[in-house]
């Protein structure tokens, strides 16, 4: 029998690259998504499997919803990636980023534990949550955490109830500490898609300018459909544990922008970036790079993608966007 998957924050960038993999691999998809009067499905559109996931209404802040989720699908598999994501935004909704990525996570494993405690759970870490990171050159599962957002807050509170229901209960828990990762299908606020959109428009004539806070701040960056494996692979193991997954190199803002504008043929980049106060962050994580070898030897993972096939892979899907519209 197929082996069933419920994925939360389905619609999002990498609920839409992991249920494409998991339906190659032959899973039963079940999607978790908020109710709205008028959904849309364009990244899951995007990678055409809409029509063979069962999507099934439930929130992260209704406790109630999440129960009936898990006692209704029963998944062999649970991938909680749906999250208030935005780092930039969570200062001003710092309520709503506690409600969804904090406690939300606190009543699905607790819904699990009632009613499908062999479930296989992975919690989507992040790498804001070292923020600061004061203690070396690159992170890994050893780095002390010291998050500097309402949104790493929140995923520091999650990464622990990830692992205490593991030691409290025996649950199967995993937590992926994933570096950034990005797409063509990135939300259009985080700042790689914001630059390759301002850049194709720019390229196209349609735009002039391109708006950003800190040139400076550095990421570790990689391609969302590499990592969605790790997630897969973690919860393939023997025993449920902790990964840090990054490509180990890292670049700054400032990087990404000039190989934006060099894939796209725009000369002069400082003609068009305006740095403006209101994209930057009341305290930023400056720098951060992976040691993801515990991944590579555990897991048997490893990025495909570089960073300038990433960044022109962007570029690429936004200047055929908007030249699509255009014709
Ligand atoms: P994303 O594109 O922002 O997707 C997040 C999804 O969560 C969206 O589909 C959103 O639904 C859903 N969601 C938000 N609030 C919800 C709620 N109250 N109830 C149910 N669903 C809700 O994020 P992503 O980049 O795919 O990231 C996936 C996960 O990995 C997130 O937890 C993120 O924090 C974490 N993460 C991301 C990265 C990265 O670089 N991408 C790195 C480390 C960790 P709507 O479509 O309805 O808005
Ligand atoms: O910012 C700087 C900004 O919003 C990256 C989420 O997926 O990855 C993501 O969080 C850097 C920051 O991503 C602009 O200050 C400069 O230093 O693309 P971002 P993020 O904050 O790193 C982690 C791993 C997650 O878990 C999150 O869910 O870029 N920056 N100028 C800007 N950032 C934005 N958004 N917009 C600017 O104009």
């Amino acid at each position: 029998m197929a082996k069933k998957a419920l994925i939360t924050g389905i619609l999002g960038q990498d609920g839409s690259y992991l249920s494409k993999s998991l339906l190659e691999k032959g899973y039963k998809v079940y999607g978790l998504m908020r109710r709205y009067s008028n959904p849309t499905f364009d990244n899951l559109d995007y990678l055409s499997v809409t029509k063979k996931i069962e999507f099934i209404e439930g929130d992260m802040s209704d406790e109630s919803s999440l129960l009936h989720v898990i006692k209704a699908t029963q998944p062999d598999e649970v991938y909680n990636l749906a999250a208030q994501s935005f780092v930039g935004g969570s200062w001003q909704q710092a309520k709503v980023t506690t409600e969804v990525n904090a406690l939300g996570v606190l009543y699905l494993l607790n819904a699990i534990k009632l009613f499908s405690p062999t479930s296989r759970f992975y919690q989507a870490s992040t790498s804001e949550m070292f923020g600061l990171a004061s203690d070396g050159d690159y992170q890994d599962e050893n780095t002390n955490f010291h998050p500097r957002s309402p949104y790493g807050i929140s995923k520091v509170y999650a990464y622990w109830m990830t692992v205490n229901f593991r030691e409290s209960y025996g649950l199967f828990t995993a937590n992926g500490i994933l570096f950034n990762h990005e797409s063509p299908i990135r939300g259009i606020q985080f700042v790689t898609r914001k630059i390759t959109d301002a850049v194709a428009k720019i390229k196209l004539g349609l735009s002039d300018k391109l708006y950003l806070g800190n040139l400076d701040a550095r990421r570790d960056w990689g391609f969302a459909g590499d990592y969605v494996e790790s997630m897969y692979l973690m919860l393939q193991q023997p025993q449920g544990d902790d990964y840090v997954v990054g490509t180990g190199e890292n670049h700054s803002v400032k990087d990404f922008v000039i190989e934006a504008f060099k894939v796209a043929g725009v000369a002069d980049w400082e003609k068009h970036v305006v740095i403006d106060a209101r994209f930057k962050r009341p305290a930023e994580v400056p720098n951060l790079k992976a040691r993801p070898a515990k991944a590579m030897k555990k897991l048997g993972w490893k990025t495909k993608t570089t960073f300038k096939e990433l960044v022109k892979m962007m570029v690429d899907a936004d200047l055929k966007r908007y030249q699509s519209k255009k014709a």
